[in-house]
């Protein structure tokens, strides 16, 4: 059995509870599925529903409570009501992908985490562009990225592709699932109190990794057979993975796309390098295209910065400038909606008023 500690609780959030909280226990949410939540509490696991509160109250997507999260629960001995979602720690979030209309609304994946373990395979699926697009969201979770290349076993130098990623996140470990090869270094991260979270696109192998550091088949693997290396989407749901002796591993499905939404200063952690080479630009405001003096133009041209490299944070940037304007223009269309309704309350309640007064 864990202690809370064990799981990660922490004076930030012993620090969050009020004399108000007294008939509440703190717990942790180790999965959902349409509602219904597994936390994990001192007493053991209970099957939990949010309270009618929380749910009418919260008005975003990004204030109920997700894989990862503490909450306070009203708990009995078979089952508990979350109550209230404890402020958190880190936050990996995206883009939620039903969003119809195309507005941004931010979705969390996980919280509370420490270190996300970015996976990706030396196959087909490899792309630098790629790995830079998802570690700028990762930075901006506040967690620590490490990158991990697995399926080594399937090339015949990893290196090389090792070398197109260094420097992007805090550290790079190459793996195999198959051999067990590196393993041991991702296990150097895990201890007690510690939340990792294995992410990325399907099939990379973020099953069979938990796997491998559990010692245990607990998570479940397709086969991938044949020519084509495309995944199964085979973990379905995002789901915590207790470690004997302390600390939690979380695993997500297989991301489809990622919209990324993160911070300029998220940028410049995935693009150390460019941003530092960028300072000498002769503009400020440089977009490193076609500008006279641009000193990442100069590297380029001089050897010393891949120009893929060089593309990649362009298009990046002004993926994340254009997704700021339309995260503005949607919260206008949602301010404007809700005028709308208020004024069509206030309408129905005047005419109800006029008629009550006329009759
Ligand atoms: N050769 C080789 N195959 C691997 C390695 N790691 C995983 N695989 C295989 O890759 C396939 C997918 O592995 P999973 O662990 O299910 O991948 P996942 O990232 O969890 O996929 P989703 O749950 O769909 O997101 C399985 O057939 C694994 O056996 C590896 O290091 N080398
Ligand atoms: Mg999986
Ligand atoms: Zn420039």
């Amino acid at each position: 059995m864990y202690s809370l500690p064990d799981i990660g609780w922490t004076h930030f959030f012993q620090q969050q509870l009020t004399e108000d909280d007294n008939d509440l226990k703190p717990a942790r949410v180790a999965t959902l599925s349409r509602g219904i939540f597994r936390l994990l509490t001192e007493r053991g696991e209970r099957t939990a529903s949010l309270s009618g509160r929380l749910g009418y109250e919260s008005e975003h997507l990004i204030d109920l409570p997700v894989v990862g999260d503490w909450v306070l629960a009203r708990i009995s001995s078979d089952s508990a009501v979350i109550e209230r979602v404890l402020k958190r720690r880190t936050k990996l979030s995206r883009i939620a992908p039903s969003d119809q209309q195309r507005l941004t609304e931010e979705q969390a994946l996980a919280t509370n985490v420490d270190v996300v373990f970015l996976v990706t395979s030396l196959t087909r699926e490899f792309n630098p562009r790629r790995i830079e697009r998802y570690l700028t969201q990762v930075w901006e979770s506040g967690a620590r990225p490490f990158l991990v290349l697995n399926k080594i076993d399937l090339v015949e130098s990893p290196l090389d592709y090792a070398k197109q990623v260094e420097d992007m996140a805090d550290g790079l470990v190459l793996t195999s699932a198959a051999t067990g090869s590196g393993v041991d270094e991702i296990r150097r991260e895990l201890r007690p109190g510690l939340t990792v979270v294995f992410v990325g696109s399907s099939g990379v192998g973020k099953s069979s990794l938990i796997n491998r550091l559990l010692n245990d088949d607990v998570q479940t693997v397709y086969d991938i057979r044949g020519g084509d290396d495309k995944g199964r989407h085979t973990t379905t749901a995002r789901e915590m993975l207790l470690v004997p002796g302390g600390g939690v591993i979380i695993d997500t499905p297989g991301l489809r796309q990622l919209q990324v939404l993160a911070d300029p200063s998220a940028l410049g952690k995935t693009f150390s390098d460019v941003e530092g080479i960028a300072e000498e630009c002769a503009f400020s405001d440089c977009t490193h295209t076609a500008e006279p003096n641009c000193a990442v133009i100069a590297a380029v041209e001089a050897g010393e910065l891949d120009d893929g490299r060089r593309r990649g944070y362009q298009k990046l940037q002004s993926d994340l400038a254009f997704a700021d304007r339309r995260r503005d223009r949607a919260a206008q269309l949602a301010e404007k909606k809700k005028r709308k309704t208020i004024s069509k309350t206030n309408r129905r309640r005047d005419k109800q008023r006029g008629r009550g007064r006329y009759r």
